[in-house]
């Protein structure tokens, strides 16, 4: 199961997976590209909406066993600082980032408890570092690690494993959704800078879910060798 496998690191992940032999279940809300994916895969696509309860509980109807969980669906929206925040934008984050990955686990976790299973959230480095004008996303990310840790505390005993993937920097439509759909600006977080692709975390995720069923990987941070922190990047100098 892949949430938010429509685009970027979660359409990388569903190609990878497929790769590796699994029988994928890929959902997001952009039916028509979801399906291209599906397509591509061999997998099916269904629609999901996973800030919508009742989206949610459709979704999982379909589902018989839940082997891998990937929470994956997420996004940042704007980047301003605390007391400009807008209460919409926040709300957004929270409901899709936090509130989100809540109702996936909460509605698969029987059939992840059946299968033995694996969830897999993409966190992000801003889980355990903030940035001015992060502070809503990088909020809803820690919340994410907290969250996955908690998951692991009460899982255990259980054979649910239970992972963090927390990327740096990536190049997907996540800065065109944060900036609201501006292309030029979409660009600037990638100038003089060779970033992490999609197909760089997908490589982690499919690294974590092939250990052997009595190893947990509790998580992997990963950046573009050119970032240090959220804030710390080498630009023009650093290639490869
Ligand atoms: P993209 O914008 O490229 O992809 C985001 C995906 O999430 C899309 O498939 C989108 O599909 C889906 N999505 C968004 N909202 C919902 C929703 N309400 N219900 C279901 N699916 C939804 O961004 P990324 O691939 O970069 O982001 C994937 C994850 O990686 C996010 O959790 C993000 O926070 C995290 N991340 C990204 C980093 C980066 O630098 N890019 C770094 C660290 C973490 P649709 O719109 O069709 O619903
Ligand atoms: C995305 C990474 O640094 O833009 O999760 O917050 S950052």
């Amino acid at each position: 199961m892949v949430t938010g496998a429509s685009a970027g690191i979660g359409e990388a992940t569903a190609v990878r997976l497929a790769r590796e032999g699994y029988s994928l279940i890929l959902g997001a809300r952009r039916i028509d590209r979801l399906e291209k994916v599906a397509e591509a895969t061999g997998a099916t696509a269904l629609p999901l909406d996973v800030t919508d309860q009742a989206s949610v509980d459709t979704f999982v109807s379909h589902v018989e066993r839940c082997d891998v969980l990937v929470n994956n669906a997420g996004l940042a929206s704007g980047l301003e600082p605390v007391e400009a925040l807008d209460e919409a934008r926040v709300r957004a984050m929270w409901e899709t980032n936090v509130m989100g990955l809540i109702r996936m686990t909460q509605a698969l976790m029987p059939r992840l408890k059946e299968a033995g299973g694996h969830v897999v959230n993409i966190g992000s480095i801003a889980g355990f570092e903030i940035y001015p004008g992060g502070g809503g996303y990088t909020a809803s990310k820690h919340a994410v690690r907290a969250l996955t840790k908690t998951l692991r505390l009460e899982l255990l005993g259980t054979g649910v494993r239970v992972t963090e993937i927390a990327p740096g920097m990536v190049e997907t439509e996540f800065s065109l959704v944060r900036f609201d759909g501006d292309a030029e600006r979409a660009k600037t977080p990638y100038e003089g800078v060779e970033p992490l692709t999609g197909e760089d975390i997908a490589d982690c995720v499919a690294w974590a879910v092939t250990r052997p069923p009595h190893v947990n990987v509790d998580e992997i941070v990963v950046r573009p060798v050119a970032q240090a922190t959220a804030r710390d990047v080498a630009r023009d100098n650093a290639r490869g």
